[in-house]
C-alpha cells in the first residue's frame, strides 16, 4: 500500500480523498492556488503545497507542476478527483512516465472512452447496445441524410469529442438537417479540436440510470448496482439516488453484467462509471463511460458500504478487489443534493464570496460531503459545486423526509446557494411518485425557484431578508476586523434561529 499520495484536486472532493486516505494511513498531500491558500482540504491534508495562481490553468491544470511536488513531496501516487484533469489521459500517461502511480484507469481506456465514438464502435463490437446510429464519422451531408432517413426522425448530431451534452443537435425535419450537421461540426471542431459528428436516433425524455463499477489490475471487474441520475439541469446533475426508482432486481444484474461487459472491452480497471440511457419501455442503452470518481458515488457507498474512493486507492496500489460481485448488496436508498453556490432565484447566477455562517445538518441517516467552514471563501475561479447532502433512508420515501429535515437544518450565508431550490424539488408530486426523467426540471421548474406569495407575505420576507442581510453584514465586517469588530458581541443565537425561521415559514 502506498504511504503518501499527492490530491491534484480541491474543495469537496480533496477533502472525501483526504478521508479516504485517513482511514488507510496513507499521508495527504494538498495542492492549493493562490485564493485556495485557506481551503478546507489544506487545512485537512497532511502538508499542502502552493501550485500558482488561481485560475486553473495555472494550477490545478499544471501538469508538470503537479508531478513536480508529487516527487519533491515523496508522493507515490496522485489521484485527480473529479473535473480538472480526471480525464486527461495525457496526464494519466505522463504521471506513469515519471514513475507515480495514477489513482484511476489506465490512459488506454480514458483515451478510448473519451472519444465517443471510439466507445460505441468497442461496444458494439462487445455486443453491447447502443442508441441506433452510426459507428463512423459523417463524410458527406448527403450521407448524412441517408441515415437519418433510415434511423428516423428525430435524429440527435454529436460531436465525437463531445460528451456531457456539449456538442449536441436535435434535428426533427429533414429540412433542418444539413445547417445542424454544418453547426454541430464547426462547434465541435473549435470547442474539442476535433470536427467529427455522429447521428443517433434522438430518445425523447429519457431517463439516465449510470452503472457503477469497480475492477483491479487483474482483471476482475465487478458492478454496484445503478444510479438514477435524470434531475439534471442544463446537463448539470441536480439530484442522483440509489437505487433507481425503475430498476428492479432483474434489470440490474443485466445492466450490471452489461456494465462488466463494457469494462473489460475497453480494458478498464479502477472505479468508472457506464452510462445507459433508458427509454420508457425500460430499454436501455450505451451512451457514454465516465473514467474518473463521480460526483454522485456517494449514494452508492450508503447503499453498498463499500467505499469506492478508498477501493480506488487499493486497486492503484496493486491490490485486488476487495469484494467479488456476490459480496456486493443494496439496503434502502441514498438520495444526493448537490449543493451549488448559485442563486436560484436569479437564474442559477454563480454566487461567491465568504460564508459569513455555515451550519451543517446531522443525525440518522445523513452525510455531508462538502469543502466549507464558517468564514471561508468562495471564489469565482472553479466549479460552483461546493457540497453535498447525501441522506439514506430504509425507503424512498424515508431519504426524501430526511433529506427535506436536513436541507432545513443546513444553513448558509454569505452566499446562496442551491439548498431552497432542493426543497422545491422534493415536495414536487412527480418526484415523490418516481416519474423521473432528463427533461424533469426544465418541465417543472423552467423558471427556477417558484416564488408564490402574496404582497404582504413579500413585505415580511423583504423585513426578514433584511435582517438577515443586516446580520451578514455584521458578521463579515467583524471576520475582516472591521471598524466595529472589537465592540461587537457574538450573536445571539435564539434571536438567529427566530429569524430563520421568519424566512423558511415563507419558503425562503
Ligand atoms: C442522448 C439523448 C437522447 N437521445 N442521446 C446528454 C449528455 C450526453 N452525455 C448525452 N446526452 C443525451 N444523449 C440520444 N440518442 C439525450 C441526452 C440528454 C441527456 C442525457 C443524460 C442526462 C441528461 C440529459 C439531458 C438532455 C439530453
Amino acid at each position: 500500500m502506498f504511504k503518501k499520495i499527492l490530491i491534484a484536486n480541491r474543495g469537496e472532493i480533496a477533502v472525501r480523498i483526504i478521508r479516504a486516505c485517513r482511514e488507510l494511513g496513507i499521508k495527504a498531500v494538498a495542492v492549493y492556488s493562490e485564493i485556495d491558500r485557506k481551503s478546507l482540504h489544506v487545512r485537512m491534508a497532511d502538508e499542502a503545497y502552493f501550485i500558482g495562481p488561481s485560475p486553473s490553468t495555472a494550477s490545478y491544470l499544471n501538469m508538470e507542476k503537479l508531478i513536480e511536488v508529487a516527487k519533491k513531496a515523496g508522493c507515490e501516487g496522485i489521484h485527480p478527483g473529479y473535473g480538472f484533469l480526471a480525464e486527461n489521459s495525457a496526464f494519466a500517461r505522463k504521471v506513469e512516465e515519471q514513475g507515480l502511480v495514477f489513482i484511476g484507469p489506465p490512459a488506454s481506456a480514458i483515451e478510448l472512452l473519451g472519444d465517443k465514438m471510439a466507445a460505441r464502435k468497442t461496444m458494439k463490437k462487445a455486443g453491447i447496445e447502443v442508441v441506433p446510429g452510426t459507428e463512423e464519422p459523417l463524410e458527406t451531408e448527403e450521407q448524412g441524410l441517408k441515415i437519418a432517413r433510415k434511423i428516423g426522425f428525430p435524429i440527435l448530431i454529436k460531436a465525437a469529442g463531445g460528451g456531457g451534452g456539449k456538442g449536441m443537435r436535435v434535428v426533427r425535419e429533414e429540412k433542418d438537417l444539413k445547417e445542424a450537421m454544418r453547426a454541430c461540426a464547426s462547434e465541435a471542431k473549435s470547442a474539442f479540436a476535433d470536427a467529427r459528428i455522429y447521428i443517433e436516433k434522438y430518445l425523447e425524455k429519457p431517463r439516465h440510470v449510470e452503472i457503477q463499477i469497480l475492477g483491479d489490475k487483474f482483471g476482475k471487474v465487478i458492478h454496484l448496482g445503478e444510479r438514477e441520475c435524470s434531475i439534471q439541469r442544463r446537463h448539470q446533475k441536480v439530484i442522483e439516488e440509489s437505487p433507481s426508482p425503475i430498476v428492479d432486481e432483474k434489470m440490474r444484474k443485466k445492466m450490471g453484467e452489461t456494465a462488466v461487459k463494457a469494462a473489460k472491452a475497453a480494458g478498464y480497471y479502477n472505479a468508472g462509471t457506464m452510462e445507459f440511457l433508458v427509454d420508457s419501455d425500460k430499454n436501455f442503452y450505451f451512451l457514454e463511460a465516465n473514467t474518473r470518481l463521480q460526483v454522485e458515488h456517494p449514494v452508492t457507498e450508503m447503499v453498498t458500504g463499500i467505499d469506492i474512493a478508498k477501493e480506488q486507492i487499493r486497486i492503484a496500489s496493486g491490490s485486488p478487489l476487495s469484494y467479488k460481485q456476490e459480496d456486493v448488496s443494496w439496503k434502502g436508498t441514498a438520495i444526493e443534493c448537490r449543493i451549488y453556490a448559485e442563486d436560484p432565484e436569479n437564474n442559477f447566477l454563480p454566487s461567491t464570496g465568504m460564508v459569513s455562517h455555515y451550519e451543517e445538518p446531522a443525525g440518522p441517516g445523513i452525510r455531508v460531503d462538502a469543502g466549507l467552514y464558517e468564514g471561508c471563501e468562495i471564489p469565482i475561479y472553479y466549479d460552483p459545486i461546493i457540497g453535498k447532502l447525501i441522506t439514506w433512508g430504509a425507503n424512498r420515501d424515508e431519504a426524501i423526509q430526511r433529506m427535506k429535515r436536513a436541507l432545513s437544518e443546513y444553513h448558509i450565508s454569505g452566499v446562496a446557494t442551491t439548498i431552497p431550490f432542493h426543497i422545491q424539488v422534493l415536495d414536487n408530486e412527480k418526484f415523490k411518485r418516481g416519474e423521473l426523467s432528463t427533461h424533469f426540471i426544465q418541465e417543472e421548474f423552467s423558471q427556477g425557484l417558484k416564488v408564490t406569495l402574496e404582497e404582504d407575505e413579500l413585505k415580511m420576507v423583504a423585513l426578514f431578508a433584511a435582517l438577515a442581510e443586516y446580520q451578514n453584514k455584521k458578521r463579515v465586517q467583524s471576520a475582516f476586523g472591521g471598524k466595529n469588530s472589537r465592540v461587537q458581541e457574538k450573536e445571539n443565537p435564539w434571536k438567529m434561529e427566530g429569524r430563520r425561521r421568519g424566512l423558511r415559514r415563507f419558503g425562503m
